[in-house]
């Protein structure tokens, strides 16, 4: 009898130590909790592509003396009535001021500047 508790106590020990293991690593890797910057300045976002994983994420800072805003591309430069999740729409972001979105899903998400429409940028999420 106590031989097969014994037996049986040990995979379940490993069980649990696995477990943990698991909510270790996601907690502190895997990009999980992590947070990029990109920058606006000089009329650019900089880098301008981003390869991140999910759980990331970004931060846009104005380092230029005019507003600049995010704005996902598939909103084309009108500013939409609600944002979800993976969407970008910042608003005026003013010089020294930042946006944050944190990506939950694969894709390749495209954006703008709404008062530049030349500035690009792209977030691919992996
Ligand atoms: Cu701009």
């Amino acid at each position: 009898m106590r031989r097969s508790q014994r037996i049986g106590s040990g995979p379940l020990a490993l069980v649990a130590m696995a477990a943990t293991l698991v909510i270790l690593l996601a907690s502190s890797g895997c990009g999980a909790g992590t947070k990029v910057i990109v920058t606006a300045e000089g009329k650019q976002f900089n880098p301008q592509t981003i390869t991140i994983s999910v759980g990331t994420t970004v931060e846009w800072v104005n380092k230029d003396q005019t507003a600049h805003s995010v704005l996902s591309d598939k909103f084309h430069d009108q500013m939409p009535t609600s944002v979800g999740p993976n969407e970008l729409a910042s608003g005026p972001i003013e010089p020294g001021g930042t946006y944050q979105k944190t990506f939950t899903a694969p894709g390749t998400y495209k954006y703008d500047c709404m008062i530049h429409q030349y500035m690009h940028g792209v977030v691919i999420v992996r």
